[in-house]
């Protein structure tokens, strides 16, 4: 039923969807709001920070791999379409059927087929059958999270892969690639590959990554690697940078998993990859607070990157601080209750006027057994202030629908 809403009123708001029918189904959760946002590609638009930062991580590229001719090596990806097959986001990628991060609380689903890319990596195994073996994919990518300063269902990734065929990476190292007789995976390396060949690429993927770190934010930066799980890569790290005293993750990475590229036809190959936040380094790289500022169309924002090349040191004044209104909402669950439901119904009524939704209270009655939650909503217009009754009419509305859609009852 909500579908059926959605998909009329996604014909009006984004031309360029108005003509695509999908049939839907059970997993059918893609919005309005969220399809308004597909075709900004702010990371596209000439001197939007977001285009700055794709600019800036080029021309590192550019310069630090070059061909015997002196022509850059990488490829770049910059409008791949968002719309991808659920093949494409997880399977290609060998993530299990039953991965948490396929929950359809967690991504927008066109229906159980298609969806919106949740990580650019989507694109990976196409490109590396296509025969590329260095490549750069930016885009936009989808996810429905928590809503805070950081966080923003729709934000903009850099992937990056990097092969070397078996010849090239034996003509460095003086040894095998790879493992005769495949074994056992260890915690340092993937079964096919020999142990100094995976350390060889270790090496080059994370000088590579605290090169382009520096390259951005400057020698002083203070980076460290700490060990993660990726169902695409082994092994697999994250890199930090401290940020106002916190370690802030910006990028994940990896040694690509063999059998991902035995299936795209470079069996031969061995190689790195890795996806970093766009948003995030802009964040960091300009004193941006607050990821919603990237979507403001008010001009006082964009003019202070208007004419900026990549390497210029910018510092966002905010175009002016507006006060917040909190209001809070507390009300009994049911079972089936999931946080990021509620998460995106408040995002999708509140749009932009919400700063921050904060769980304050979890409580279950001692004698029914009957459970509720209380959150606390932060209203922040960041281009005007907003009313009492303004936020009282929207916040009325969050309730009214989180009771008809979400099943709870408000206390
Ligand atoms: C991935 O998306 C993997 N595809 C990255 C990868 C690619 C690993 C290739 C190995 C090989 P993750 O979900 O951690 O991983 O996201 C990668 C980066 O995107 C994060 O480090 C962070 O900088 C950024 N990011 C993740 N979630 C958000 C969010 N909600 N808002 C803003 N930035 C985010
Ligand atoms: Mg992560």
């Amino acid at each position: 039923k909500l579908i059926r809403k959605y998909s009329t009123s996604v014909a009006k708001e984004n031309p360029s969807l108005s003509n695509f029918k999908f049939p839907t189904d059970d997993f059918s959760n893609v919005s309005p709001k969220i399809l308004s946002l597909v075709g900004k590609n702010l990371h596209n638009k000439e001197f939007h920070p977001l285009c700055l930062m794709k600019k800036r991580i080029m021309q590192y590229f550019y310069a630090a791999y070059r061909g015997r001719t002196g022509k850059p090596i990488f490829s770049i990806f910059d409008d791949l379409h968002p719309m991808v097959t659920v093949e494409q986001n997880f399977d290609s990628l060998l993530i299990p059927k039953d991965h948490v991060s396929r929950k359809k609380s967690d991504c927008f689903y066109f229906n159980k087929n298609y969806m919106l890319r949740a990580h650019m990596t989507a694109h990976q195994v196409e490109l590396i059958k296509m025969g590329l073996d260095n490549f750069l994919m930016f885009g936009d990518v989808y996810r429905r999270d928590e809503i805070d300063s950081t966080h923003y269902p729709v934000f903009h990734q850099c992937d990056a892969v990097r092969l070397f065929h078996r010849e090239q990476l034996f003509d460095l190292i003086q040894t095998e690639v790879f493992e005769k007789n495949p074994t056992i995976e260890s915690k340092v390396k993937q079964k096919e590959h020999s142990v100094i060949a995976c350390r060889e690429i270790e090496q080059q993927l994370k000088v590579t990554l605290e090169g382009l770190a520096r390259c951005i934010f400057g020698n002083d930066i203070e980076c460290r690697w700490v060990d993660a799980y990726f169902p695409f890569t082994h092994p697999s790290w994250e890199l930090e940078i401290k940020r106002n005293g916190d370690w802030l993750e910006v990028l994940g990475c990896g040694i690509i998993r063999h059998a991902i590229l035995q299936q795209a036809g470079a069996a031969d190959s061995i190689g790195w990859a890795f996806g970093l936040g766009l948003d995030r380094l802009a964040m960091i790289q300009y004193s941006i607070p607050d990821i919603r500022t990237f979507w403001m169309e008010d001009p006082g924002f964009l003019i202070q990157f208007h004419n900026k090349s990549p390497k210029d040191k910018v510092t966002y004044k905010q175009v002016s601080i507006f006060p917040s209104c909190k209001n809070d909402i507390s009300f009994w669950i049911n079972d089936n209750f999931e946080e990021n439901d509620f998460h995106s119904l408040v995002r999708e009524i509140g749009g932009d006027l919400i700063e921050q939704v904060q769980l304050i209270d979890k409580f279950t009655h001692p004698k029914t057994g009957r459970k509720s939650r209380c959150y606390t909503i932060v209203y922040r217009h960041l281009e005007k202030t907003l009313t009492q009754a303004e936020v009282n009419e929207v916040h009325k509305n969050i309730e009214q629908t989180a009771e008809k859609v979400l099943g709870v009852i408000i206390r």
